[in-house]
């Protein structure tokens, strides 16, 4: 498992830093918001879950994607709005999906895939399966009505649905503190009946055991639960670089975070040998990825109106 993990979490730092140094070419077509340093979290969730359970995330999605199982190849197409992308090009970084691995979708509209995951977890309900839904989403999100309605059905109806709000202290360049007259996100998820739990510091093994626990209750027909976890994100909002030069954070607030990086505390865990020969693998992966989008076709241009709605 280890190894698993770290792979995974791996792969995702990786394709991320290749993507921001690709950026300034203009090769990638849409905007992208990286999760470099908060990787953990969907990677610690979704290496607990099975293929058959599902999973709804917000435009901040690379992790998410790769984590379920999507695949590397479709992902780097799409944000070079190439023909064999993961939507044929026309998602972008925002709107990745990958329905045969469960990644079902996610949106540049903040909040709005809560409502859908809860929707699919009531499909899952009625057809009597024992699968579940993943629901993720930022701080920022639960801000929005969406979240306030999702919850309370989701707790109504007892649906099998596990929401993760990855709290990286920011919506945009505004904190946590400034936009939530009680920054409690959890108090907010109890006060709907929905058991709540704080994460600290993304710690990736913690939050794979305590995944599998919870996820093994919401299967047995225990309800929804609700995790926030705390996280950073190290780069600017959205793109590719460092944004500490604006002031809205500063650089000695990131520093315990990058100090306690998960992707280095996995590879610490590892024999030397078998790191080196994942990250040797990953590299080779990820240089694949890129030359497959690069050389991929453009979308025909009667594309343009197929899949529109
Ligand atoms: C409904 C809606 N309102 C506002 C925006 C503009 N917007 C884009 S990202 C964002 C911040 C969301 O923060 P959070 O949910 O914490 O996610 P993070 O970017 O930190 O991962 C906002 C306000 C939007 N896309 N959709
Ligand atoms: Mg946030």
């Amino acid at each position: 498992m280890l190894e698993r993990l770290y792979r995974s979490l791996y792969r995702i730092r990786r394709l991320e830093e290749a993507f921001a140094r690709v950026y300034p070419t203009d090769k990638i077509k849409s905007p992208i918001h990286l999760s470099i340093g908060q990787e953990a979290v969907s990677v610690g969730v979704c290496a607990a879950l099975r293929l058959d359970d599902v999973v709804f995330g917000t435009y901040r999605g690379h992790a998410l994607y790769l984590a379920k199982g999507g695949d590397m190849k479709a992902m780097a197409a799409e944000l070079y709005g190439k023909a064999t992308g993961c939507t044929r090009g026309k998602g972008g970084s925002m709107h990745l999906i990958s329905t045969e691995v469960g990644m079902m979708g996610a949106s540049a509209v903040v909040g709005t895939t809560i409502a859908n995951a809860v929707g699919y977890a009531y499909a899952l309900q009625y057809q009597g399966r024992d699968a579940l839904v993943a629901s993720f989403f930022g701080d920022g999100g639960s801000e929005e009505g969406v979240f306030a309605e999702s919850l309370n059905f989701a707790a109504l109806k007892c649906l099998p649905i596990l929401f993760i709000c990855e709290n990286n202290g920011y919506a945009i360049h505004t904190s946590q503190e400034r936009r939530q007259g009680r920054p409690d996100i959890c108090a907010r998820a109890r006060a709907y009946g929905i058991p709540a739990e704080r994460i600290e510091h993304n710690d990736v093994l913690y939050l794979f055991e305590r995944t599998r626990t919870v996820a093994a209750k919401i299967r047995a027909g225990g309800g929804p639960h609700f995790f926030e976890v705390m996280t950073y994100r190290w780069r600017e909002h959205v793109g590719p670089n460092n944004d500490f030069h604006l002031g809205y954070r500063t650089e000695d607030e990131a520093t315990p975070w990058i100090e306690a990086d998960q992707v280095t505390r996995l590879g610490a865990m590892l024999l030397p040998e078998r790191r080196e020969q994942i990250q040797e693998e990953v590299e080779a992966e990820v240089e694949a990825a890129l030359v497959f989008a690069e050389e991929s076709p453009e979308p025909e241009p009667a594309e343009l109106y197929t899949d529109v709605l």
